[in-house]
């Protein structure tokens, strides 16, 4: 009688609405699922499938990558036939995953399936997949098990937009030769949907990163339905607000007004001027200028501008998504593995001031950026200043300022009218960033 009464009782309160003035129970959820992926601030992206093997030519034309299927008008037929030449022979899921953590990342973004419709899986619901090449391993399964291996987390990209599925609308505006007439969209979202139960049970990844949600073709109220699906499938996984229509353009961030789905937006090759208070987001970007792999681009951005990136992002709240375009023998180019390699030299000795931070305290200085965490504070000094003088925006009481990667280097520390100003002796201890620690009791106060 009592455990009737009970269960009664338990049943009746999981049955209350909840209190206005409390947060909705979904915003607690959502804290709890974004709590590794705030923490992780630094991920890798992967841009890997049949066009790394063009390397973006196509009839002497040398600037495509993995948009080359549209951007070189390559018929279906024709483009197919690359299934018959993947063959990444040196790929080795362990090398890559070690070269991620290595650089200082926490997480692994890998395209499953890029606009192209080709899938890096062996799957079920068609032949356009890896099994059907002369490589015919579970790549996703190989790195899935490698990230478990490594600790990072594995995610997924999947593209809604699909060149290749007959089903999917609307046709490129050059496929002339492609009718469409027969074309069912909603048995395209059935596909996309017993695809994606398949790399949710099979790869359990940690983040699904929608992308080509912007034709027509994808709705409001597809995004809902498909934002729940993956849900229903599971609970805590992470989707970007690319399963839903409220992107504003390349700055990622959602429109006002409207309740879009996704847990993050999604900046793309640019990062926001200042950080979003209570909004979560991720800069992705690439190395050089392309996704895929381009033999030509050479244009690499320096380890010194890499590094700053991951710093101004994390100074604004945002994680970091780099882009690596392996090529089709499977290996990263030389000049992502190097980058790689530097930038994580520079977080084996400062990754605390960016792990787990929250965004700067006080207005942006000319000197750097700052981060904070608990009761520290982080001074990222891109401009080692020559007298020695760095005023930081803020009034606090300091109990200790040193050196995070050299603690035995401490500075002395005033307050001024402009803030606190610190007496940095001696040379910048890096030239990408010197990280002051603060450590601080009690508030800090910025100064406008
Ligand atoms: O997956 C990467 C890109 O392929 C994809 N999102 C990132 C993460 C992406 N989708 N759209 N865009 C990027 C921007 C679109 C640019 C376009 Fe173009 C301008 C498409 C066609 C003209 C850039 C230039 C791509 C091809 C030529």
């Amino acid at each position: 009688m009592l455990k009737q009464l009970m269960i009664g009782l338990v049943a009746l309160t999981m049955a209350m609405p909840v209190l206005a003035d409390e947060p909705a129970a979904n915003a607690i959820d959502q804290d709890q699922r974004m709590e590794w992926w705030r923490d992780a601030r630094f991920g890798l992206f992967i841009h890997w499938g049949l066009y790394s093997i063009p390397a973006g030519e196509w009839q002497g034309n040398t600037n495509h990558a993995e948009w080359i299927r549209h951007t070189a008008h390559i018929p279906l037929e024709t483009y197919n036939q690359y299934t018959d030449e993947f063959n990444p022979t040196e790929f080795d899921a362990d090398e890559w995953v070690k070269m991620a953590k290595q650089a200082g990342m926490k997480y692994l973004v890998i395209t499953s399936k890029h606009h192209d419709g080709f899938c890096l899986w062996p799957s079920d619901q068609t032949e356009f997949d890896v099994s059907s090449t002369p490589f015919d391993r579970d790549i996703m399964g190989e790195l899935k098990e490698a990230c478990d291996k490594h600790g990072l987390k594995f995610c997924m990209y999947h593209s809604i937009m699909d060149w290749h599925h007959p089903d999917y609308l609307p046709r490129r505006e050059w496929e002339k030769d492609r009718p469409a007439d027969d074309a069912d969209y909603d048995r395209y979202v059935t596909y996309m949907k017993a695809q994606l139960k398949e790399l949710i049970e099979r790869y359990d990844p940690a983040v699904l990163w929608f992308d080509g949600e912007w034709e027509g073709t994808w709705t409001h109220e597809r995004g809902i339905d498909l934002d729940e699906y993956c849900r229903s499938l599971k609970p805590d996984i992470i989707v970007n607000n690319r399963v839903d229509k409220g992107r504003r353009g390349m700055a990622g961030l959602n429109a006002e007004g409207t309740d879009w789905r996704g847990d993050f937006g999604t900046p793309e090759q640019e990062i926001p001027a200042t950080g979003v208070p209570g909004v979560d987001w991720e800069s992705c970007m690439t190395m050089n200028g392309h996704w895929g792999y381009n033999k030509l681009d050479k244009n690499f951005k320096s380890t010194t501008d890499l590094v700053r990136k991951l710093i101004d992002i994390a100074s604004k709240g945002g994680n970091y998504l780099l882009n690596v375009g392996p090529m089709a023998n499977g290996e990263f180019p030389e000049e992502s593995i190097e980058r790689l390699a530097e930038m994580g030299a520079w977080m084996d000795n400062n990754g605390d001031s960016i792990y787990g931070t929250t965004a700067s305290p006080c207005p942006m200085p000319e000197w750097g950026r700052v981060t904070r965490k608990g009761d520290r504070v982080f001074l990222h000094v891109f401009d080692w200043p020559a007298d020695g003088k760095l005023v930081v925006p803020f009034a606090a009481e300091v109990t200790s300022c040193k050196l995070l990667a050299a603690p035995q280097r401490t500075f002395e520390t005033n307050a001024t009218p402009k803030g606190l100003e610190l007496m940095l002796t001696g040379d910048a201890e890096n030239s990408i960033a010197s990280v002051v620690e603060l450590t601080i009791d009690g508030e800090v106060k910025p100064i406008k």
